[in-house]
């Protein structure tokens, strides 16, 4: 059996990832492929476990950037286990709502540790499961909150922990992922997220029938 492919979709808060990650699954899937959608953090019961303590505060105390790393890295390492290998090793095509370049830049850049102490890190939890395709959302960081702020006055909800952090922040993630970018120009494309869904979604396409051909 062919081995799969792992794709992923990484970016500053509100570019699409969701949105393009749910419609690229149901593309390949129309292209006849075995397709499987996963997140982070979480995608597994353990990891949606942890994905409450860090994205909803469910331990109710705070949690200090060291343990905030490592519980990345922990539903990572789970999601990759018993996920993502069996699935690619199966012929899938695995499209992840971000991985580990989530932590190399907002904790190695937002929070100050380092992009080379977080990929160290990651190397331990995902053990040489590098995706073949990084589609980078690129949008402007105002523009990618009112977006959320849109959804969150529809649904009457408010902003998660980590949209909580001051812009400033959230600015140094966008240039972190431009900056990844940059370092590893054979795996990551910087799609630019500010047009429409279709639109987006037509840029994720070009990118990925590259991928299919090849
Ligand atoms: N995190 C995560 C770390 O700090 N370290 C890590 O290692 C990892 C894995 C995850 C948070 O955790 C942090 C990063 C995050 O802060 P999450 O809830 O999964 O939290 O948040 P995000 O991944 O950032 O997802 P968001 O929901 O915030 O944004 P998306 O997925 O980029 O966007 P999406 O598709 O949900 O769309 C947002 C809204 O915009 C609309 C959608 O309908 C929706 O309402 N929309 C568009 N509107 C106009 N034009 C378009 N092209 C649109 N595309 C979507």
């Amino acid at each position: 059996m062919p081995r799969g492919r792992f794709i992923t979709f990484e970016g500053p808060e509100g570019g699409g990832k969701t949105t393009q990650a749910r419609r690229l699954v149901a593309r390949l899937e129309r292209a006849g492929l075995r397709a499987v959608y996963t997140r982070e953090p979480g995608g597994t019961a353990t990891g949606e476990a942890i994905r409450g303590i860090l994205q909803h505060d469910h331990a109710q105390e705070p949690v200090h950037a060291e343990t905030e790393v490592l519980l990345f890295a922990a539903s990572r390492a789970q999601l990759v286990r018993r996920v993502i290998r069996p699935a690619i090793e199966e012929g899938a095509w695995v499209v992840s709502d971000r991985f580990a370049d989530s932590t190399t830049v907002y904790q190695g850049i937002g929070r100050g540790f380092g992009m080379d102490a977080m990929i160290g890190i990651n190397a331990f939890a995902i053990g040489g499961t590098v995706p073949d395709l990084t589609l980078l959302l690129d949008l402007d960081v105002e523009a990618g909150f009112r977006r959320l702020a849109e959804r969150q006055s529809r649904e009457g909800t408010g902003p998660d922990r980590m949209e909580r952090e001051a812009r400033e922040f959230h600015r140094r993630v966008r240039e972190g992922y431009l900056e990844l970018a940059r370092r590893e120009p054979a795996r990551f494309r910087v799609l630019d997220a500010s047009g429409g869904p279709e639109a987006v979604e037509s840029l994720v396409w070009a990118e990925v029938e590259r991928v299919l051909r090849g």
